[in-house]
């Protein structure tokens, strides 16, 4: 039986998304994998730093195991009407928060067995499952990083909890992101002591995806800052150094957000490239930050130009695999109505769509990689390949005997410009 939520409420109307389109041979769902994210979407009330809840809801106060599962009738209700094929979840958006951990474990288990049978009725997959460790006060000093080893038995306890649950729910994937794991004073903090339990916890999770058999990708998720002051995970690269020093290289993947590159000074294309470069990309959670603000601002995506980068370089990767496209975007807190869930998603699925298009015209014309072939291509060369198996001393001895005098050459950066604002 229909909640009733969106009654009323106008059908997602799409210019550029469609599901069944083939773009460079594979239908545009199977491309994008859109989810939509169940913490912003259902769990969120609105609330920022300075006032509280904007929204209300049938399903709140978010304190009782029935209006839980009245929030889940409406976000499966949302999923047919936007057709989305996959959504994303944290413990804490699916059950109220009952103070103990068998008590959450028993309310996750009842909800996620309920979340079950209507993916029966559904078309929508779940694209990853993970464990909110940053709200509660609990996590107030890290998870895997707290210094008071309860903290890290709860979380160790808390993961493998919300690990079985993916797992039941056939997840794709299964994220960690480290909101509290990083510090605001090091004259409290014990970095190095910190980092080895965060490796240590990491490698526990990778072995108890394999114990369980499941299938799906371990993700982490960058972010440098907010919550905590200086967050270990703080950018592509300083994932991928970490996991490497942990010998969890080829077990863990990155889970890249657009606010989050720029949080960290970069463009999001950036940190799909890092990731990409190692063979680490894993997923994107797509939104936007305002430019102005410096904050985290979680906004649906609507920067086209921005959006064809990003999906270049994801094709360029080899595309998402396992991965999709998560909407980690909530609404703006004056848009309280119903109708702002679907147009905020419907808005963000055409701007996916309509950037990912320009990606893939810009890879079929090929002017891009062309464009690099040329600038590297002096390195063709049997001379300049000899060069990276050669030492200094020849290579200082070749430049005296050749005269070799580099010319420098135009980089074109204002010519590329140019050709990429013919697609987009
Ligand atoms: C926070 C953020 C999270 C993660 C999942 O900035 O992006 O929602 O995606 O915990
Ligand atoms: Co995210």
């Amino acid at each position: 039986m229909a909640t009733g939520f969106f009654d009323g409420v106008a059908p997602a109307t799409f210019q550029h998304y469609n599901p069944d389109e083939v773009v460079m041979g594979k239908r545009m769902e199977d491309h994008l994998r859109f989810a939509v994210a169940y913490w912003h979407s259902f769990a969120w009330e609105g609330g920022d730093p300075f006032g509280g809840q904007t929204f209300i809801r049938p399903w709140h106060p978010q304190d009782d195991m029935g209006r839980a599962k009245l929030k889940a009738d409406v976000a499966f209700e949302m999923f047919d009407l936007l057709n989305v094929p996959f959504f994303c979840w944290h413990d804490a958006d699916l059950r109220p928060e009952q103070g103990s951990f068998a008590d959450n474990l028993s309310t996750l288990n009842e909800i996620t067995d309920y979340i079950g049978e209507k993916m029966e009725g559904s078309k929508t997959r779940l694209l990853w499952g993970t464990a909110n460790m940053f709200s509660d006060r609990r996590w107030m000093a890290g998870a895997a990083t707290n210094p008071d080893p309860d903290v890290f038995a709860f979380a160790a306890a808390t993961v493998k909890s919300c690990m079985d649950a993916t797992l039941k729910l056939g997840g794709d994937n299964y994220v960690l992101w480290g909101g509290r794991e990083g510090y605001e004073t090091l004259l409290n903090t014990d970095m190095g002591q910190e980092l080895d339990h965060m490796g240590r916890f990491l490698s526990m999770v990778v072995d108890y995806k394999h114990k369980i058999g499941f299938k799906g990708q371990i993700l982490v998720e960058p972010k440098p800052q907010e919550p905590s002051k200086h967050q270990y995970d703080y950018d592509a690269a300083t994932c991928i150094g970490f996991l490497r020093k942990y010998g969890l290289e080829k077990e863990v993947k990155l889970n890249l957000e657009q606010g989050h590159a720029i949080l960290a000074g970069h463009s999001f294309e950036h940190e799909i490239a890092v990731a990409a470069a190692e063979g680490m990309l894993g997923s994107i959670d797509m939104n936007r930050n305002d430019y102005q603000s410096g904050w985290d601002t979680d906004q649906f995506p609507n920067n086209v130009p921005e959006v064809a980068l990003t999906y270049y370089h994801v094709l360029k990767a080899g595309g998402l695999g396992l991965g999709g496209t998560n909407f980690d975007a909530k609404l703006r807190r004056q848009s309280i109505d119903a109708q702002d869930l679907i147009d905020g998603h419907a808005g963000a699925m055409d701007v996916c769509a309509r950037g990912f298009k320009a990606a893939a015209a810009m890879m079929t014309d090929g002017g891009l990689e062309q464009a690099l072939s040329d600038r590297y291509a002096g390195w063709q060369t049997p001379q300049a390949q000899a060069m990276l198996t050669s030492d200094l001393d020849s290579i200082a001895a070749r430049v005296l005997s050749e005269g070799i005098a580099p010319q420098p050459r135009s980089g074109r950066q204002e010519a590329l410009e140019n050709y990429v604002n013919r697609f987009v």
